[in-house]
């Protein structure tokens, strides 16, 4: 067996884990005290741990493991590939059957004329892409002041200095002198955070409106491109009323800005459809895409751009690439991946089963004392905790009652991510019925626990 297989003690691996690695989003010294848990193998929707430990894993790895884990066929295509030709680049002039292939896929899947792909290597240098994109656009179009792009607070873009900027996450710009000059940024539509006395409609309409205005304040002239997720994912969850799209839409068509829809987390049959921008009816200049692109097996993101953009980007040099821009695995796992979900209608499956029946199980969590509102949209789904339901309230610490729950939902073998005080769920989309109600047994049992922990604890008010 394969040494990395065979592995070593759970804490030996946890010391040397401490010793050697740095990790994402983390307080290094907190985890080093404890130990990482080690995630060794999968399959499915299920996760082993070091110690033997099975775990539902209700966030698909990172938002990313649609087709699930353990596809031989992927792991077949890879080894394949990497004999067959591992590795050559895009840039003088050349090309390879992979990229050729996947680029073809991508036009047919992706709705409109969005038929043109610029490879990276997941989400976010696809978004420092398009930014580049979207400005040199207008620069060759002899608007070279047009190079603002508006984005949302509480967006999440990715976590490279200019992708980080075009989020709106505050923890992110409080480090490393963000953002970068040229983005500007508009309220989210969240409504059970910021709706205050409004109905949710006329609060997605007042919050896409910040649109407009945003574009007066700065001027046309100014303003190349406005950015946004389908449904905001590291955000917590946060599905825009009904009036919001149509309104954004009506503004981008209105001045003539480009549509950016980052699909890094709703494409790939995320919301029901193979695109979040099906499921709201938006009708992007620019897509982002990576993640489910490949389920996670092989690193990949892009920028699909519109017959118009490439044609403008066609008529000049573009100074920008990857060194594995369309990397012949990651295109080669990709387009596996791809047949997989569309074969065996995957989507199809997400769409009229698995969702709805995740659905109802999920809106009735709304008679939990411990719950404000529940948030769904496809297979990825939000609860919103509370400590006073009528009041919309918050707890006095957020994030301590996601904590709670989020260790509670471990404990029960579930991996339940929280963001502030919003617990979230993103399941691999071959989740089955049988899963989905394991699911919801131990969330469900985790929010109990958590409930009496918070009223033994001083931190529940009502009920
Ligand atoms: N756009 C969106 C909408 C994303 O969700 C990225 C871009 C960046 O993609 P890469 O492949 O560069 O990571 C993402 C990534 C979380 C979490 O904790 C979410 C993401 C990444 C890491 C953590 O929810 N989304």
């Amino acid at each position: 067996m394969n040494v990395l297989f065979n592995h070593l003690p759970t804490e030996e691996l946890q010391a040397i884990d401490a010793a050697h690695h740095l990790h994402p989003f983390t307080k290094g010294a907190d985890l080093n005290a404890k130990g990482a848990r080690i995630i060794t193998r999968a399959k499915g929707s299920t996760l082993t741990d070091s110690e033997g430990v099975e775990i539902l894993d209700g966030m698909a790895g990172l938002w990313c493991v649609n087709i699930g884990y353990g596809r031989d066929e992927l792991a077949k295509v890879a080894y394949d590939q990497m004999r067959e030709l591992p590795y050559y680049n895009t840039f003088f002039q050349t090309s390879h059957p992979p990229v050729i292939q996947l680029g073809q896929k991508l036009a047919e899947l992706i709705p409109g004329d969005l038929n043109h792909v610029f490879f990276a290597s997941g989400g976010s240098d696809a978004n420092d892409t398009n930014i580049r994109i979207a400005r040199h656009y207008w620069a060759i179009k002899g608007k070279p002041s047009k190079k603002v792009i508006i984005s949302r607070h509480n967006a999440y873009h990715g976590s490279t200095v200019a992708a980080a900027s075009l989020g709106g996450m505050q923890v992110m710009h409080a480090q490393g002198g963000l953002p970068i000059p040229d983005i500007s940024h508009i309220n989210q539509p969240f409504w059970w955070a910021e709706g205050g006395e409004m109905s949710p409609e006329e609060f997605g309409l007042a919050r896409a409106q910040e649109l407009e205005a945003e574009i007066e304040r700065l001027g046309i002239d100014n303003v190349a491109a406005f950015i946004g997720e389908p449904v905001q994912g590291a955000g917590a969850v946060i599905v825009p009323p009904s009036t919001y799209w149509p309104e954004i839409q009506r503004i981008c068509d209105k001045y003539e800005i480009l549509l950016i829809a980052d699909e890094v987390i709703c494409g790939f049959g995320r919301t029901g459809n193979w695109f979040g921008s099906q499921t709201y009816g938006i009708k992007p200049d620019i897509m982002t895409i990576a993640k489910g692109l490949s389920s996670g097996y092989a690193p990949i993101g892009g920028s699909v751009v519109s017959d118009e953009i490439a044609a403008v980007l066609d008529s000049d040099d573009f100074n920008h690439g990857y060194t594995y821009s369309g990397h012949p695995v990651s295109c080669a796992v990709a387009l596996e991946n791809l047949r997989i979900l569309e074969e065996e209608g995957i989507v199809d499956t997400v769409r009229d089963e698995t969702a709805p029946y995740l659905k109802a199980k999920w809106d009735a969590l709304n008679d939990h004392p411990l719950v404000g509102e529940t948030r769904i949209s496809g297979l990825m789904a939000a609860i919103q905790m509370t400590p006073d339901k009528s009041a919309r309230a918050d707890f006095a610490n957020p994030g301590e009652a996601g904590t709670i729950c989020r260790d509670f939902c471990l404990e029960a073998g579930l991996v339940m991510r929280h963001v502030k005080d919003s617990m979230i769920i993103s399941p691999p989309l071959v989740i089955t019925k049988g899963e989905i109600d394991m699911l919801m047994e131990r969330c469900v049992g985790a929010l109990d626990k958590t409930l009496a922990k918070l009223k033994a604890d001083g931190m529940f008010r009502a009920g």
